[in-house]
């Protein structure tokens, strides 16, 4: 299969943390992606023009990270990113997490990809609203970080992606959260490996 993405993308960081918890990292080939240049294997493949993108054996692709972590689930002995006995919760914080990175890179977008003058600040804090919520959430109700679901590894990437795009200062703010990460990231050297240089 071909994952199609790069190496900063925090919701193909979520797919390869996934793929090398459970096993799968050796069916994977990684193919890099740009979102920013018309006519790339990347909106080829996925007409939203988003990472990841997975093409699989027999040529078929499919999309979002979602989509792809529910389907590795199908290659598995039995489902681990979204286990049947939790799948409703598992789904549930799979949402609250990936929101987050989407607030986030709504964010990184506002403030990289426009010109300065057209930067709208109101906006940002719109999404920056979105973070504190759902930070806060978390902090009462963390999922295990000893069990790699779709929920927690994708929790994982988010924080990931917040201490290099630096859209909220969430290890001052959410320390429970830097304890979260701590214990994810022992438990799974997956994070650590697919952190990518900046
Ligand atoms: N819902 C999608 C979100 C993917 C996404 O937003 N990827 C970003 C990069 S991390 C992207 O490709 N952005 C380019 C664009 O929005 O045009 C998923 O879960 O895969």
């Amino acid at each position: 299969m071909i994952l199609i993405s790069t190496p900063t993308s925090p919701f193909g960081r979520k797919v390869k943390i996934a793929a090398i918890v459970h096993g799968l990292k050796d069916r994977l080939t990684l193919e890099k992606g740009d979102p920013w240049t018309q006519g790339d294997i990347l909106s080829r493949t996925n007409p939203l023009g988003k990472m990841p993108a997975l093409v699989l054996d027999d040529g078929k692709a499919i999309y979002d990270s979602g989509v792809i972590l529910d389907y590795f689930d199908t290659l598995l002995e039995r489902p681990k990113l979204f286990p049947v006995e939790r799948r409703l919760d598992t789904q549930v914080m799979h949402v609250l997490a990936s929101g987050l990175m989407d607030a986030g890179i709504l964010i990184a977008y506002e403030r990289l990809r426009r010109p300065d003058e057209f930067c709208y600040q109101p906006w940002i804090d719109h999404q920056l609203a979105k973070l504190r919520r759902g930070l806060e959430h978390l902090t009462k109700n963390a999922p295990d970080p000893q069990v790699a679901d779709a929920g927690s590894i994708s929790l994982a990437c988010a924080l990931g992606y917040f201490d290099w795009r630096k859209q909220i200062d969430w290890r001052k703010e959410y320390p429970a959260m830097v304890d979260w990460l701590h214990a994810f990231s022992s438990a799974f050297p997956a994070f650590d490996a697919t952190k990518a240089e900046h």
